[in-house]
């Protein structure tokens, strides 16, 4: 399969890898918005958040708290940090992996443009 997401997941494309478990991978935004700018995908390939199924339940939730986790990691967690699903067209997705945008280190605006 054609997807750059996939390909970083197994390493076939070079990034750098904040995070990594048997079901996710999180590395830096190769266009950073804000001082820590990080995608959590999972390494099953989902196309987006409307392309998951009810059996991905576990893993949506476990990516969540993985973002949690990295957040405090990443020393944003006190100050607050901002989550961003980009789904669809209209929601402005370029990339058909389902990814979570993890952005922190400056106040964020909304609403979103
Ligand atoms: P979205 O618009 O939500 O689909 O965001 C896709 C993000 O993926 C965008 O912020 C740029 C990032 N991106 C695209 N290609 C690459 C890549 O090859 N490496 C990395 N690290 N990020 C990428």
């Amino acid at each position: 399969m054609d997807c750059i997401f996939c390909k970083i997941a197994n390493k076939e494309i070079p990034s750098t890898i904040v995070y990594e478990d048997e079901d996710i991978i999180a590395f830096n935004d190769v266009n950073p918005e804000a001082p820590v700018h990080i995608l959590v995908i999972p390494k099953k390939h989902i196309a987006s958040l409307e392309a998951a199924q009810p059996e991905d339940a576990q893993l949506l939730g476990k990516i969540l708290l993985t973002i949690q986790h990295i957040a405090r990691e990443q020393g944003i967690a006190a100050d607050g940090y901002r989550v961003v699903n980009n789904c669809g067209e209209l929601g402005g997705q370029t990339v058909h992996h389902m990814h979570f945008h993890l952005l922190g280190g400056r106040e964020m605006l909304w609403p979103a443009g």
